[in-house]
């Protein structure tokens, strides 16, 4: 068996927006169980540790500005085959792309800012997922 946990982000458009519920609600409904939740105001240090992989690239500036606009909710999913189960229910990064059925093709849309607001994070891999949850949970 392949249990693996991952991470999770309601980012602050879908806070603002009032879609926790939503998410959690596609979450539980497809069957995976929630290890550990949190909401806070991210900071700077922090989210530019998240989102290291993007350092210098030209929307890194303001996807930390857009993600420590206000409170974000996380959370540590668990299933078998969660990783990937939940970079499916979120959809393609492009919310005018991503597919009807998923969370940025439903409820998500392309804004002309210059980031991409799209709801949710989901971690891309095992070891992207043990990174992200030591660093938004580190008492897990
Ligand atoms: P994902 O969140 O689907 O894993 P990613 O890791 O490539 O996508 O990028 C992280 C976030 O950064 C993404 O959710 C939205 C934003 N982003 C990505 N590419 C962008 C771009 N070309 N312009 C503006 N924002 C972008
Ligand atoms: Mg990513």
């Amino acid at each position: 068996s392949d249990v693996q946990r991952t991470l999770v982000l309601v980012k602050p458009d879908g806070v603002a927006r009032g879609l926790i519920g939503e998410v959690l609600r596609r979450i539980e409904a497809k069957g995976y169980t929630l290890v550990a939740v949190d909401l806070h105001t991210a900071d700077d240090s922090l989210l530019a540790e998240h989102y290291a992989e993007h350092a210098g690239k030209p929307f890194v500036q303001p996807l930390i500005d857009f993600m420590g606009s206000g409170p974000t909710f996380a959370a540590v999913v668990e299933g078998h085959r969660v990783i990937e189960g939940f970079r499916s229910l979120a959809g393609a990064t492009d919310p005018t792309t991503a597919a009807p059925g998923t969370i940025r093709g439903d409820l998500a849309r392309d804004w002309g800012r210059n980031v991409i607001e799209n709801i949710v994070h989901g971690s891309d891999s095992p070891a992207s997922a043990q990174r992200e949850i030591a660093l938004w949970f580190p008492a897990l």
